[in-house]
């Protein structure tokens, strides 16, 4: 990785005190009588199939939680920030009886899993009005791949508040990856980003605040929600991390001081081999599994995110509170490696799984993003010109056929593609091909630059949806419907 120098480091160490500084400020004026109000319930924090299903119940609703040492009242799954994990294996059937406390409708979108994409499903049409219920059942398919995949509401409209408000959990596909022996050998781990704003008494900030056309952004940064956890590491051992960020329009560009990642897997699972990276840029909606190994002094590390520019929306243009740029040109630290004490020194797996290639397909089509005014309903952001109508189709494509996707940001921010049901293959960047082949279920598309990317539409027949994944950007239009015809 690259070595921070000086100038870097006293920036980092200025940043890291004014967080502080703002944090404690945040969170002091939480009243004593507040900590009694409306507890969390004490719920497993883990789900597993069991012969064969997965079945749970799980309650949306605003809680009191514990963020970082502090009391919060947010939306929560279960009572959790963040949500249960569940876990599953390939053709196992899942089950959610899934009921709705919040003041807002919502629904439950299975991001990253090759399911239907209707019924009871991964059915993003459906709203659940509060007070509502409904039984979510699917079976995963027996030759899906291992994953690390997530569930977060998806209904239009309010997809970016419940995100922000903490609504989102792993969903863990178990498979070949992991089975691989070094792979196995690991020691595994979970980590879940996030980042919240909330006033002074722990309270959700209204979206009236946020910055809604750039995306909103939370001033605290929390990993499984706790501030700068600590992580050990067996010493001369080796950790697997399953990264998920989970924020609504946040990106994180990851840095473990003198250690390099090894990416294993990208949104829809393995790699074919280990790729050494020195960072790792994770757009909102991305995983990826990376290996460390723990071969250098004892003693603690810090894992950093580094500065990263997306772009905004020019004052001239927008004006007002919220509309400015991010302040991104700091670091901060988000977690804290220890070492721990030695094991047998760990090997990196050579070979992973195999990713075949896509034929390439005659059916190329061009997605543009960019945003623009509409009259009465002020910014939007735009596919193809359009802002999204849930009653219109606006892609149709043929089930078991291959199809290009040439997605063009010609905007002045970068926008994070997201496909439901089927992974894709980026195939090249401007024009470069991709180094190495993966699958993935969501892609960033940088301003000014266009991404093609191979898709499969496989099994599922039915209407879905492709959207930007800045969430506050599809809740106001950056959004299509596919229909997979048979
Ligand atoms: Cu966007």
């Amino acid at each position: 990785m690259k070595k921070i120098n000086r100038r870097q480091f006293i920036t980092l160490a200025a940043a890291g005190a004014g967080t502080a500084v703002a944090a404690s400020w945040m969170w002091e004026r939480v009243s004593s009588s507040q900590l009694s109000a409306k507890p969390a319930i004490d719920l497993p924090k883990l789900h597993k199939s069991n012969n064969g299903l997965l079945e749970i119940n799980l309650e949306a609703s605003n809680r009191a939680v514990k963020l970082g040492d502090k009391q919060a009242y947010l939306l929560t799954y279960n009572g959790q920030i963040p949500a249960p994990r569940l876990e599953a294996k390939p053709g196992d059937t899942v089950r959610i009886h899934f009921t709705n406390n919040l003041s807002q409708p919502t629904n439950l979108h299975y991001h990253g899993l090759h399911i239907p994409p209707t019924g009871k499903a991964d059915n993003v049409f459906l709203s659940i009005e509060p007070g509502e219920s409904f039984n979510y059942e699917f079976t995963i398919p027996s030759n899906h791949s291992a994953g690390t995949f997530w569930y977060h509401p998806h209904r239009h409209g309010f997809v970016a508040e419940q995100l922000f408000g903490g609504l989102a959990g792993l969903l863990i596909v178990r498979g070949e990856l992991d089975e691989i022996p070094e792979i196995k050998a690991a020691k595994e781990e979970f980590l879940v980003l996030q980042d919240f704003t909330v006033d002074g008494e722990g309270r959700l900030m209204s979206s009236a605040h946020m910055s809604i056309m750039t995306g909103r952004e939370g001033d605290v940064i929390t990993i499984n929600g706790d501030r700068n956890p600590t992580f050990s590491l067996p010493d001369k051992g080796m950790v697997r991390w399953r990264i998920l960020n989970a924020s609504t329009s946040r990106f994180y560009r990851l840095s473990l001081e003198t250690h390099p990642f090894y990416l294993i897997a990208t949104e829809g699972g393995a790699l074919t081999a280990p790729v050494e990276i020195s960072e790792l840029l994770l757009t909102p909606g991305q995983r990826a599994e990376v290996l460390i190994k723990a071969d250098q002094k004892p003693g603690k590390y810090r894992l950093l995110n580094l500065p990263y520019n997306r772009g905004a929306m020019g004052m001239g243009m927008m004006g007002g509170r919220g509309m400015m740029g991010r302040n991104n040109d700091t670091s901060t630290v988000l977690a804290t490696i220890n070492y721990g004490t030695a094991v047998k020194s760990a090997s990196l797996p050579k070979k992973l799984l195999k990713i075949p290639a896509l034929p390439k397909p005659k059916q190329v089509r061009r997605f543009e993003l960019n945003h623009g005014m509409a009259p009465g309903m002020g910014m939007v952001f735009l596919i193809n010109s359009q802002a999204y109508e849930n009653d219109r189709i606006d892609t149709q494509v043929k089930l078991n056929t291959v199809e290009d996707w040439e997605i063009i940001n010609t905007g002045v921010m970068d926008h994070p593609f997201h496909l439901h049901v089927n992974h894709f293959q980026v195939i090249s960047r401007n024009g470069q091909p991709e180094p190495y082949p993966a699958w993935k279920d969501t892609v960033l598309v940088p301003r000014g630059e266009t991404v093609r990317i191979r898709i499969p539409f496989r099994d599922f027949a039915g209407n879905t949806v492709y959207h930007c994944h800045i969430l506050d950007h599809e809740d106001l239009g950056m959004m299509g419907t596919l229909a997979i015809q048979e």
